[in-house]
């Protein structure tokens, strides 16, 4: 069978679009290899390159993934266009959106949804899509005709880790070069777990599991990793707890220190797992991990229980030093509640002060759908999915739009000082000359290069925020 994989495009009012390869693609890819798979991304061709494989691919099954929420229009209005031009392409989505809210796809425009993890699910369909059978016994699927819910089977979470194929990177090799971090490097992603065994209210990830944590083989995450082209100097591991079974991830480690992969590594890690193994990370660190995502969330206890993040602010402070000890950047994340008021933005600034956290983020608590938050607060949403990247406050917050605004830049721009910057970044190069390794160690590790692109950002943030906020003064958006 002939099968078109799409992602969707960028959606215009995210303000940090993802530019990383479409590995649920990749993988589902490799579940058919004895089908014809294109993959086709829309963040970086012209919508053009989609009529142009529709006329000359012709294939039976085009599917949309669809994991961020903001891609949802996105996606609809792609399916939209195929069904209008193409009407016999049997349509498919599926990803964390459609999991956890089918009901928004089903559309006249969609025939199939996939509900979680799909290494089962989707090599049986295109069987059976093939064969000409039905497809009824399919687990984890949505059938729909009109619109309606024909059929439906739940998934059944029975994928075991050694079912996930190494994905299909040959089929994406001409846009290798456009999938770079934000810091410009080129970056696979290897996905080294599945779901979430943690239960946080702001997250939806464990809910779209079903509660389901699956944890790869380091053996086979090795394999993938040295399977990797050469150019590919990043590595950014593509799931929400790399490091939270600490011997998969010291063997993971060893293998790849024995074989002298030299890559540079990056993903997302608790603060509990760094404080209980700093060994770990000193370990990760000699092999090439320099920067990780820490949810800290927020700057006391009595929040981090709110959000049932089940962890202490102790942690996050002892984690802050043991990763500035070994030398690893750290962007450590506190949640911005819609609720806030001055002074707990000015309590969040002192604080990232205190501990002297050089590169904090702040997203803004969104209610995700299909988290327990979105539960708490989904009548007072008034903005609607395009909003959804934790840079706009999507149900009302208890400052004016504008007072909240500038109160959130303010505390990016308190937090990125561009002087203080500037001397870490000098102390680094004279530790380097003097050889001073602990000196070198607590610089910051931007270069000037990356000071400069944060800037840059900062000044394109600034103006889209400007203008977001003129247009709800002006109650020109609205759900
Ligand atoms: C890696 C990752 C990123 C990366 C890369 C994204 C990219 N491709 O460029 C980075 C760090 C850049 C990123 C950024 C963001 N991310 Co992100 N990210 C993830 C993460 C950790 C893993 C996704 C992944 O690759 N999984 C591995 C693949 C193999 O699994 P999968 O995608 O689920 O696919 C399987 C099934 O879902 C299904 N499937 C998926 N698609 C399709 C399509 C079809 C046709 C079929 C049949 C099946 C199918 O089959 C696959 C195989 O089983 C997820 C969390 C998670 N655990 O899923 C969050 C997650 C998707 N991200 C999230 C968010 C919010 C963001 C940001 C908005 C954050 C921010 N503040 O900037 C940005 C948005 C970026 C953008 N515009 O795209 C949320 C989305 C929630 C939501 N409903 O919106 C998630 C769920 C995290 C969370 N804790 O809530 N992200």
């Amino acid at each position: 069978m002939r099968v078109l994989l799409i992602h969707p495009p960028d959606n215009k009012n995210c303000i940090a679009p993802g530019r990383f390869e479409p590995l649920a693609h990749e993988i589902l890819a490799a579940t058919i290899p004895d089908h014809e798979v294109r993959i086709l991304d829309l963040r970086f061709d012209a919508i053009t390159a989609l009529e142009r494989q529709l006329d000359s691919f012709h294939p039976e099954i085009a599917g949309v993934t669809v994991n961020n929420t903001i891609h949802v229009r996105q996606a609809i209005g792609i399916l939209e266009k195929i069904r209008s031009n193409h009407p016999d392409i049997k349509l498919i989505t599926g990803g964390h959106h459609p999991t956890m809210v089918p009901l928004d796809f089903h559309l006249s425009c969609v025939d199939y949804i996939f509900l979680g993890w799909a290494e089962e699910s989707f090599p049986e369909f295109i069987r059976c899509m093939e064969q000409k059978c039905s497809i009824d016994h399919i687990e984890g699927l949505e059938i729909l005709a009109n619109a309606e819910v024909v059929g439906r089977r739940e998934n059944p979470w029975k994928l075991q880790p050694s079912g996930i194929p190494f994905p299909r990177r040959d089929l994406v090799s001409r846009y290798r070069n456009r999938y770079r971090s934000d810091m410009g490097f080129r970056t696979a992603l290897v996905n080294t777990t599945r779901g979430c065994g943690n239960r946080c209210t702001f997250c939806s990830v464990w809910r779209a599991a079903n509660g389901h944590f699956l944890v790869r083989r380091p053996e086979d995450i090795f394999n993938e990793i040295a399977s990797l082209p050469d150019d590919i100097n990043r590595v950014f591991f593509a799931d929400d707890n790399t490091f939270i079974r600490t011997d998969n991830a010291a063997r993971l480690c060893r293998m790849i220190m024995n074989a002298g992969i030299r890559k540079k590594y990056s993903g997302y890690c608790r603060s509990d797992t760094i404080v209980h193994h700093p060994e770990l990370m000193r370990e990760w660190k000699n092999i090439g991990l320099d920067n990780l995502c820490v949810g800290m969330e927020a700057t006391d206890n009595s929040l981090l229980q709110k959000f049932n993040k089940k962890n202490e602010i102790s942690n996050n402070e002892d984690a802050a030093k043991i990763l500035n000890d070994t030398g690893i950047t750290f962007r450590p994340h506190f949640l911005i509640d819609p609720s806030f008021d001055l002074a707990d933005f000015r309590r969040t600034g002192d604080y990232i002060r205190k501990l002297r956290l050089n590169s904090p983020i702040f997203p803004i608590l969104t209610p995700i759908p299909g988290s327990v938050y979105h539960e708490e607060v989904k009548d007072r949403i008034f903005l609607d999915y395009d909003y959804f990247d934790y840079a706009h406050a999507v149900i009302p917050t208890n400052l004016s739009p504008r007072v909240f605004y500038k109160a959130w830049r303010r505390l990016f721009q308190r937090s990125y000082p561009l002087l203080r910057n500037l001397m870490l970044f000098l102390r680094k190069h004279y530790a380097q000359l003097m050889g001073n390794k602990k000196l070198e160690m607590e610089s910051c590790n931007y270069s000037l290069l990356n000071l400069l692109i944060l800037k840059v950002l900062s000044v394109f943030l600034t103006l889209k925020l400007k203008k977001h906020v003129r247009l709800l003064e002006a109650g020109l958006i609205q759900l």
